[in-house]
């Protein structure tokens, strides 16, 4: 192993694929970095880790996962399969394309069982602060050994910055909230639709969590859903009990009074105005400064960052593409730090950044965005030896997804897609999701 150590902060999907990266290339023989990977729960996963936990966990630590039981993927598995570990390879067989979370927890776990890096991961162990160390050319690294009571520090070479950006909530005012009479919650900590079963929902958003927190309640028997837009509603066929109104401006009581002069009554706020990139172990001139769009600010590649080229963030962009994505990224990131690719000088690395947000500020809709994000995965993996895939089958699942959320957004998890790895042809699931009530793996996989 040579001298150089490397810290990977998080092992969610984009600290575990670059954990994969690293031991790809050992198995092929390269003299491969010292790896330390610092986890502050207490697995692996990331958000797919499901906690039943909200607000701080049992050390007083804020709760990471922002998923909730139920969850279904919201996108076809056929646009975020792994190159090197395909659904059959894992399950034995091909699978329905929108797995439920622990389908796809096993999916993630099973690929870094098979490569051996648990050893090279800290759990329970947060970073608590990230500093650059000009004499020593070096970041100094501090974290909490949560288990052991034990703040220490240690010098490294490189920082692999993976800790996902849908954790801390962003949480607006609104008028009145402070005397509401029901439950105001953010998504972030949202975790079961039985809760709200009979219920009068209002929630605030339109993105992903607005749209699916939403189909959940009313699948699990939710009264009325009222979905309050600042920009534009969602505009999809909605259920006959689910209304879209502009947005909230005061709330009297159980009264919620919106835009349009309109108001109702309601038992719950959920608000689904989506998170923050939050890096408060980020020395500030390490931290990143980003919007949640697809051509983050200051990372060369999406992934240098331009104010010290030994510092990498993974999966910061809005994300089409994910697992796969972080993967592409993982690699380049890899070979960087292998010496494999150089990385140009400051100005030319800010020339990168400005040509990738002028390209999305062009885009025009949603299949520009997908495309757009599909090029930069086949940029990336065009740079290493990540197995290539067909991506432009990819983004043709995710163009099926999209129209088939038109046609009927509660049944467009019925549809299955071909895998753009094995080209096999993924089964109709044997339940409709409107009707499959038990998200467990066995019933997942009775087909
Ligand atoms: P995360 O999964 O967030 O993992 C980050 C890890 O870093 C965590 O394990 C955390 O504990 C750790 N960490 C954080 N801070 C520290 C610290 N200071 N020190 C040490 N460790 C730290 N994507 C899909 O492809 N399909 C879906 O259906 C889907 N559904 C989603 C639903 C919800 C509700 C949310 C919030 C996201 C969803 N996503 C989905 C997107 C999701 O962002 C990615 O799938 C993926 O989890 C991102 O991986 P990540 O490793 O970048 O971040
Ligand atoms: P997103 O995709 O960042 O969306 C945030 C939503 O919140 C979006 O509709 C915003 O409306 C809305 N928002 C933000 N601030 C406000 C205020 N102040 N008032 C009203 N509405 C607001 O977050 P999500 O949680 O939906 O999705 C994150 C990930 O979770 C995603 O990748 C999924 O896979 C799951 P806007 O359109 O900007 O007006």
């Amino acid at each position: 192993m040579s001298s150089i150590r490397v810290a990977v902060i998080g092992a969610g999907p984009s600290g575990l694929a670059q954990l994969r990266a690293f031991q790809a290339a050992a198995s092929k023989g390269v003299d491969i970095p010292e790896i330390v990977c610092f986890e502050k729960q207490d697995n692996w996963g990331g958000l797919w880790n499901y906690t039943w936990r909200t607000g701080l966990d049992e050390y007083g630590e804020p709760v990471h996962g922002s998923m909730y039981r139920y969850l279904w993927s919201n996108g076809p598995k056929e646009g975020l399969e792994f190159a090197d570990y395909s659904f059959e390879e894992h399950f034995g067989k091909q699978i329905a394309s929108y797995p439920p979370r622990a389908v796809l927890f096993d999916y993630i776990e099973g690929r870094v069982n098979k490569a051996g890096v648990r050893d090279w991961i800290r759990f329970r162990t947060p970073v608590r602060q990230v500093i650059w160390d000009d004499a020593a050319n070096q970041f100094n690294v501090s974290a909490h050994d949560l288990v052991n009571d034990n703040a220490y520090t240690e010098s490294f070479d490189h920082v692999v910055v993976a800790n996902g950006h849908f954790s801390t909530p962003n949480v607006p005012e609104f008028d009145g909230l402070d005397r509401f009479n029901g439950r105001v919650l953010h998504a972030h900590d949202f975790r079961d639709a039985v809760e709200f079963k009979n219920k009068h929902v209002l929630i605030i958003g339109t993105s992903y969590s607005a749209e699916d927190i939403g189909s959940q309640c009313w699948k699990y028997g939710a009264a009325t859903i009222t979905v309050s837009h600042r920009t534009a509603a969602m505009g999809y066929d909605w259920p006959d009990n689910w209304t879209e109104v502009p947005l909230l401006t005061s709330v009297q009581g159980n009264t919620c009074t919106f835009k349009d002069g309109t108001s109702r009554d309601v038992d719950c706020i959920i608000l689904c105005t989506g998170y923050q990139h939050h890096f408060p172990f980020m020395a500030e001139e390490l931290k990143l400064r980003t919007a949640n769009r697809l051509a983050t600010a200051d990372l060369y590649k999406g992934v240098v960052f331009s104010g010290n080229p030994r510092l990498f963030y993974l999966g910061m962009q809005d994300q089409w593409y994910t697992f796969n994505m972080f993967d592409a990224q993982a690699w380049y990131v890899r070979d960087v730090i292998l010496g494999n690719i150089k990385v140009p000088d400051q100005a030319t690395m800010l020339t990168d950044v400005n040509a990738r947000v002028a390209a999305e500020d062009a885009l025009s809709d949603d299949y520009g965005a997908i495309a757009y994000q599909g090029d930069y995965v086949k940029e990336l993996i065009a740079d290493t030896d990540y197995p290539s895939f067909d991506v432009d089958g990819a983004n043709e699942a995710f163009y099926q997804w999209k129209k088939h959320k038109k046609v009927n957004i509660m049944t467009f998890r019925d549809n299955a897609y071909k895998s753009v790895i094995t080209g096999t042809m993924a089964p109709v699931h044997h339940t409709t999701w409107k009707d499959a009530l038990d998200d467990s793996m066995a019933s997942y996989l009775k087909n």
